[in-house]
């Protein structure tokens, strides 16, 4: 009785600090397995699948998993000489970035063969697509939006919230015409105007995967996958051994 009290004290501070914040909490729907050797870099949700790019070098790869069982259904290794980042659909294929070689992969969608390559000047963070543009992250406060047939940069924004440049914007999903993307090292993801770049509000995802079950300092959230068709949100980390659908629920009205 004693930890329960507790627990429910911490989960009022908690929600009483997100209100203070301005930020959204949430709400656990469903807890599936995550592989916890998986270094998170890009996630999607596609065709019933979740698609997964995984970084660090001689690790990286491209894969389909089952988000039931978190089984990998499919998986193309990246050679050891890259460190894999975020990834993203266009039309039939995946598109896949690296962190420092400025080059990018195209793979067949279903067979994951490798069809070309791309190159960008900036460093490969997240990945995501609003139906026209790839938009990139780099690891700036920039989001670059792309021709996703030549990589061409077409425009960018400057992401700020309250007019204050926001750093290190990592993995990338667009949400109901909205860029979500969350903070490296932190528990936060911003959504962002993918027109003005403004910051419209943040979800704060604190306390998510319990304490004991990060296995690293860089064991951080990274990883947004949405789902259009049955409006469902899906987030993992690096290395963490689940993934969740949460539900994002609005601030209590201040006063
Ligand atoms: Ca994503």
């Amino acid at each position: 009785m004693r930890f329960s009290c507790h627990r429910f004290a911490l989960i009022l501070l908690c929600a009483l600090a997100c209100a203070a914040a301005g930020a959204q909490s949430y709400k656990i729907i469903h807890t599936y397995p995550h592989d916890p050797h998986a270094f998170t870099q890009g996630l999607i949700f596609a065709d019933g699948r979740l698609y997964e790019s995984t970084g660090q070098n001689g690790q990286s790869s491209l894969r389909m998993v089952d988000l039931e069982t978190g089984h990998i259904l499919q998986e193309q290794p990246v050679a050891k000489e890259y460190f894999a980042e975020g990834l993203a659909t266009w039309g039939s294929t995946l598109v896949q970035l690296t962190w420092t070689s400025h080059v990018a992969f195209v793979y067949d969608r279903f067979s994951f063969r490798q069809l070309r390559t791309m190159s960008y000047p900036w460093e490969g963070w997240g990945l995501t697509s609003d139906g026209k543009e790839l938009i990139l992250s780099d690891g700036t406060p920039d989001l670059h939006f792309l021709d996703p047939a030549t990589f061409h940069e077409l425009r960018r924004v400057t992401v700020k919230d309250h007019g204050k440049p926001v750093q290190e914007l990592n993995e990338l999903e667009m949400v109901h015409g909205e860029i979500y993307a969350n903070v490296w090292h932190s528990d936060r993801i911003a959504r962002i105007s993918p027109r003005t770049g403004a910051v419209l509000g943040w979800i704060d995802l604190a306390g998510l995967l319990p304490a004991n079950l990060h296995s690293s300092p860089e064991a951080v959230l990274n990883g947004i996958a949405y789902d259009p068709a049955h409006d469902r949100l899906f987030v993992t980390g690096k290395l963490w051994p689940r993934l969740y659908e949460i539900r994002v629920i609005k601030p209590a009205r201040q006063r």
